[in-house]
């Protein structure tokens, strides 16, 4: 895979996509994530900023008896792994449940930029991680959200990444993104991992497939470029 290089970006056809960052998945939340709320003010930088032409968000949006609780498995307890339709399924504490105030987008960034907000995990019977495909449901397909064919129609080249978890949604996300033909970016200091120690693996698996890593002041630098 070539590398790819901040200087190719036309940033008027870039999109920030902030993925998850919602009051379960930080600190005090039902799933948080260690130090998510260390990501709050790159995130909010990175939003607030004129760098990209379009800003998108998305958020976890279960129903109460969502396929990945273990509340909905009886004898199953949160992080069991369980097979659900040929694929491992972790099963997560109740989060991010449609309508409570764990499924808020933190009031901390503004919303107000965002031309779009995506919904996912909505189909009970199925889990979405990516912002791009649901998982995978009980004929092995993988449905689009429709994220991808939004950003086409409005010319969008480059995909930057930041938001919550970095090992499930914003992987996944930039692994469908750059299957879907756009070229992706994550944007490392805007995201944070449930479990720090699989942070190299997932480095690693993003830049085989030419996804780019960046850390929000080389977007700074590049915005002074000429
Ligand atoms: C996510 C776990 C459960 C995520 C969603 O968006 O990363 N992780 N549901
Ligand atoms: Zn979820």
């Amino acid at each position: 895979m070539p590398t790819i290089s901040m200087a190719d970006v036309i940033w008027p056809q870039a999109c920030l996509v902030v993925t998850d960052v919602q009051v379960d998945f930080l600190p005090g939340g039902a799933l948080p994530v260690p130090e998510g709320n260390q990501l709050l003010p790159v995130v909010r930088a990175l939003m607030e900023s004129e760098r990209f032409g379009l800003v998108v968000a998305t958020q976890d949006w279960h129903p109460p008896d969502h396929v990945s609780f273990a509340s909905s498995h009886s004898g199953r307890l949160a992080y069991d792994v369980v097979d659900l339709y040929g694929h491992a399924q972790v099963l997560w504490p109740d989060h991010c449940v449609q309508g409570s105030l764990g499924a808020q987008l933190h009031h901390y960034l503004p919303w107000v930029r965002c031309a779009a907000i995506i919904r996912k995990g909505m189909n009970r019977a199925v889990d979405s991680y990516s912002t791009f495909r649901n998982n995978w449901d009980a004929s092995g397909n993988r449905d689009a959200t429709g994220l991808a064919d939004y950003l086409r129609g409005r010319g969008v080249h480059d995909v930057f990444l930041c938001g919550l978890t970095r090992e499930f949604c914003v992987k996944w996300s930039a692994e469908d993104a750059a299957q879907a033909g756009f070229r992706v970016w994550v944007i490392w200091d805007g995201t944070r991992a449930l479990d720090p120690g699989t942070d190299q693996g997932i480095e690693s698996a993003l830049k085989v497939k030419g996804i780019g890593i960046v850390h929000s002041p080389e977007l700074w630098d590049a915005a002074r470029a000429p």
